[in-house]
């Protein structure tokens, strides 16, 4: 199963599903959170707000995903997911892992042929970009689908060269 990696904003991908890095509030936040919702428009919030009203009162677990219409992006659907917060004392990778599992679960649920993931939890969140790389590429590699391409868009360089030292290792 092809693995691309593409260096730009995760917002401009012309792909049927891309993942959002939320938080369990689903409200919106910073990072790639912020800037799905600022691209794709009022109608994200109020499908997120209806998944909490309807689904998740107490919010969305971490390392759950769920989707919304994707509003204005070129996408079909956001999935949007719960990365862990990185902690030095715990170790938190099995959630992480559970984030792109549960994403290309619910993005086969929908139909889609072709997924963009950011790496989750490598932002506010905190967690090494190599580590985020390597569990992002690990769990991915190792999670039977059905898609034709799986895609992580990295925002700067050196998240973009973390993910080809975990594509090549
Ligand atoms: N396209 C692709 N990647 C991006 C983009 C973009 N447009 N913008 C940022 N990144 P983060 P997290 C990168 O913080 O760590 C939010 O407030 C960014 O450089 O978005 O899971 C949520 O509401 C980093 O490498 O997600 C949560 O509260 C990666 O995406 C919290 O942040 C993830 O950074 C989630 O934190």
């Amino acid at each position: 199963m092809p693995i691309e990696l593409v260096l730009g904003d995760i917002t401009e991908q012309r792909v049927d599903a891309v993942v959002n890095a939320a938080n369990s509030s689903l409200l919106g936040g910073g990072g790639v959170d912020g800037a799905i919702h600022r691209a794709g428009g009022p109608e994200i919030l109020a499908a997120c707000r209806e998944l909490r009203a309807e689904r998740h009162p107490d919010g969305l677990p971490t390392g759950q995903a769920v989707a919304t219409t994707a509003g204005r992006l070129p996408a079909r659907w956001v999935v949007h997911t719960v990365g862990p917060v990185h902690s030095a004392r715990e170790d938190r990778s099995g959630l992480l892992a559970s984030c792109y599992r549960e994403s290309l679960r619910v993005a086969a649920e929908l139909g889609a042929r072709t997924i963009a993931f950011p790496a989750v939890s490598a932002g506010v969140y905190g967690w090494p970009m190599d580590d985020a790389a390597r569990i992002a590429v690990g769990t991915v590699r190792a999670t039977p689908n059905e898609l034709d391409e799986i895609r992580f868009v990295l925002f700067d360089p050196g998240a973009y060269a973390a993910f080809e030292r975990a594509a090549a290792g």
